[in-house]
């Protein structure tokens, strides 16, 4: 039989969430694949910030966007999960409300089975609230969960309420998935290492595409002590550049996009292989398209020359992974970049065009046995050297090479409660880093730039 399958991208739990420039597009290519083999596919996003239901639900207050696609979502202040309870932090689910959320689904034709993804493993309450409450409305239809949080903590994802859990990446078992549960045989499933084979992700199941986010690679060829990514991501491997550019322009002509967004491991590595000719020709082709990247980017790629095609190719957000300037914790983490690294990129960067608040760092806080001073040390460098330095706090991830370190270090007990990975707990941090710490660290942060 040819099954009808609902797609879920589930709520978010957290202290707190914004949406920069996110979207699900693991789900979405997911969606894409399926409909290329005849699959009926819906798609319901709870984090939907666009849903006509939510304007009129009471007390929440209207997510406020930017243009280029990022922006607040709607949000419900929640009980904390216990584990949480004695943290002196409200608690919110992100995202349209339950009522809005099973009124939809009500809506929606009875699917022969849900397919759910998730993103970070310390969100799952968000996942089980999400699958609970299709069990409301649909009781009995399979539910089959997957992404990243099911990658990472497969052993407690089994608690999910999910009738199957499918770590890694769904193109090597969406097919087992379908001849299991419906006797379906996929006839299109390219070999999943080769990128190109795919079909785009089905961004037209979105509400409204504000932005496009874009992959021109799976996985990294570092492998930094704090990242998950060859674990959530596979082997390092990467499209031809100008068919993905050829995407960017398909989006343009047919969505009308403006906006894209780089979800890359490493957008930057080898430049001559896929930096160098993918931003040469979206120059070449002058679409009226912006660019945003705002997951870390390899400074030690940026030369005079691919400083220049950035500019030129209207890349407007940047944000590198510089992490700490501490030598010998550069070195120990994976020696992705160097001091002089960070002085000459920027250079580069500034001699290109690119101001100071446009060139964005990101440094690492929390990271086992790191103190306050090294993260200050760390910013003040960033700001000296014409960068502007961005906290982003250490989220200890199972399986990665440092997880053994965060275990000895943590002050919660984070191998048996995800919760407890939240980046926002600080769960390595130092003593010399308290909250009120990080807090003044972030305005040194947020201090008006030399020039600005
Ligand atoms: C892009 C990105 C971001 C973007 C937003 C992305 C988004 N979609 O919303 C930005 C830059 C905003 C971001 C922020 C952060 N991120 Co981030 N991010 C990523 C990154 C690089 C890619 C995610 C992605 O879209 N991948 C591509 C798609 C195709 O993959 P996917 O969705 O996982 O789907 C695949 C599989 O999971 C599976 N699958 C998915 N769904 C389903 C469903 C079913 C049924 C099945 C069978 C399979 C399946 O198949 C898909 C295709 O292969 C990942 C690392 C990585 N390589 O994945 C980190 C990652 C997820 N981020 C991480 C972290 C730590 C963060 C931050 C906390 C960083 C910080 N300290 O500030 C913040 C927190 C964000 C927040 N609070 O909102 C960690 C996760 C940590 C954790 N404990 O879970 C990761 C793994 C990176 C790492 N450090 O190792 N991130
Ligand atoms: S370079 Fe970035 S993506 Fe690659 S392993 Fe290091 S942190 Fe992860």
């Amino acid at each position: 039989m040819t099954p009808n399958l609902l797609l879920i991208n589930p709520w978010i739990t957290d202290f707190a969430a914004y949406d920069l420039w996110s979207k699900p597009i693991g789900l979405l290519g997911l969606a894409s694949l399926l409909r290329q083999n005849g699959v009926q596919v819906r798609f319901l996003d709870c984090l939907d910030v666009y849903h006509p239901a939510m304007s009129a639900a009471q007390g929440i207050r209207t997510p406020r966007r930017k243009p280029s696609g990022q922006g607040s979502y709607a949000r419900q202040r929640i009980p904390k999960p216990s584990p949480l309870a004695t943290i002196p932090r409200h608690y919110h689910r992100y995202g349209i409300t339950p009522a809005i959320f099973s009124e939809t689904l009500r809506s929606l034709e009875r699917p022969d089975a849900v397919l759910m993804t998730s993103m970070m493993t310390y969100w799952y309450p968000a996942v089980y609230d999400t699958i609970a409450a299709v069990r409301q409305v649909h009781p009995g239809i399979p539910v089959v969960l997957g992404g990243n949080y099911v990658t990472l903590c497969p052993d407690h994802a089994a608690h999910s309420g999910a009738d199957l859990c499918l770590p890694g990446p769904a193109e090597w078992s969406i097919s087992r998935l379908l001849r299991t549960l419906f006797n379906f045989d996929l006839s299109f499933l390219p070999d999943p290492l080769d990128l190109d084979a795919f079909p785009y992700p089905a961004h037209d199941l979105l509400r409204r595409t504000d932005q496009i986010p874009l992959l021109t690679s799976r996985g990294c060829p570092y492998r930094c002590s704090y990242c998950a990514s060859h674990l959530v991501s596979g082997p390092f491997r990467r499209r031809d550049p100008l068919r993905v550019v050829d995407e960017i322009a398909y989006w343009h002509r047919h969505l009308g996009a403006r906006f894209f967004s780089f979800y890359d491991d490493a957008l930057l590595a080898q430049p001559e292989t896929l930096a160098i000719p993918l931003l040469r020709e979206l120059i070449r082709r002058g679409l009226d398209v912006e660019f945003h990247c705002p997951n870390g980017l390899h400074l030690r790629e940026i030369t005079a020359e691919t400083a220049q095609l950035l500019f030129r190719a209207r890349f407007r957000t940047l944000r590198f992974g510089f992490e700490t300037v501490d030598k010998e914790r550069q070195r120990a983490t994976g020696g992705k970049v160097r001091d002089e690294e960070l002085l000459a990129a920027i250079a580069h960067l500034r001699e290109a065009g690119y101001r100071q608040e446009e060139i964005g760092v990101y440094l690492l806080c929390g990271l086992p046995g790191q103190t306050d001073r090294e993260v200050e040390q760390s910013i003040r460098f960033v700001r000296w050297a014409g960068g502007r330095p961005i906290l982003a706090e250490y989220s200890p991830i199972p399986g990665t090479s440092l997880w053994e370190s965060a275990l000895t270090t943590s002050r919660y007990p984070i191998d048996q409660e995800p919760l407890f990975q939240n980046n926002s707990l600080l769960p390595c941090r130092d003593d010399s880093l308290s909250f009120e710490r990080v807090q003044a660290l972030k305005a040194l942060c947020r201090l008006p730039l030399s020039e600005a």
